[in-house]
């Protein structure tokens, strides 16, 4: 299988949970400008919308949406979800959540928007992520066991530490923690993207200021 990314897209959720399930697959960038992939294709020939993730299955079948393509990785691995008789429903609830809510907060942020509107973007951001940060439950998402939705909370953190938005004490600890994970660092590493943990602006943490 192939999964189309871009660096530090949203699609590095996937690739870390590829490398969770311990599944085999290629890599293709594209660019998000062009819709150029890295060996010339057109990337809106393959997937319409534009959007990375894509997931290529070798019987040339095609999973968009990041919601879908990480329940497609916990099929193939449910040790990646958090098990249970409603752990299916659950987990769909988060990434649902974190999709269309935490996901879509994001998008002024990268927008020709004057600082007012990016301001509002970020403290929006900040209070969706107050909310999750509730959530994190002894280790992760859904207690002591990682699952594809810490992946995607995780490429999220990225930004909102790229983008100095205020985050609680316990989400820092949770996004070091989550960045400490070897396939965590592997796709950081094979994306070309630094190790946030040498990156993360404390001032930004206001029990820390
Ligand atoms: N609804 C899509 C959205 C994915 C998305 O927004 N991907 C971004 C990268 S994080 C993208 O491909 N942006 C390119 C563009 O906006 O043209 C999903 O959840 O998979």
């Amino acid at each position: 299988m192939k999964l189309y990314f871009s660096p530090g897209a949203c699609s590095l959720a996937s690739r870390i949970s590829l490398h969770e399930a311990g599944l085999a697959a290629e890599f293709e960038r594209v660019d998000p400008k062009t819709k150029i992939t890295e060996r010339g294709y057109d990337y809106l020939s393959i997937n319409p919308m534009g959007f990375v993730p894509l997931l290529a299955l070798d019987d040339g079948s095609t999973i968009s949406e990041n919601v879908a393509v990480l329940d497609f990785i916990v099929d193939r691995e449910p040790a990646l979800g958090p098990g249970g008789q409603l752990g299916r429903s659950q987990l769909l609830e988060i990434l649902s959540w974190l999709s269309s809510e935490l996901h879509v907060a994001f998008r002024p942020m990268w927008a020709p928007l004057e600082e007012p509107g990016k301001a509002a973007a970020k403290e929006t951001v900040a209070k969706l992520l107050d909310i999750v940060s509730a959530r994190i439950n002894e280790l992760y998402l859904f207690g002591p066991r990682f699952t594809v939705a810490d992946a995607f909370l995780f490429a999220m953190l990225r930004w909102a530490n790229a983008f100095g938005v205020r985050v609680s004490p316990e989400m820092h600890a949770y996004f070091e923690r989550v960045a400490e994970r070897p396939t965590v660092q592997r796709a950081l590493a094979e994306e070309g993207l630094p190790d946030p943990r040498l990156r993360i602006d404390t001032s930004s943490f206001e029990a820390l200021a």
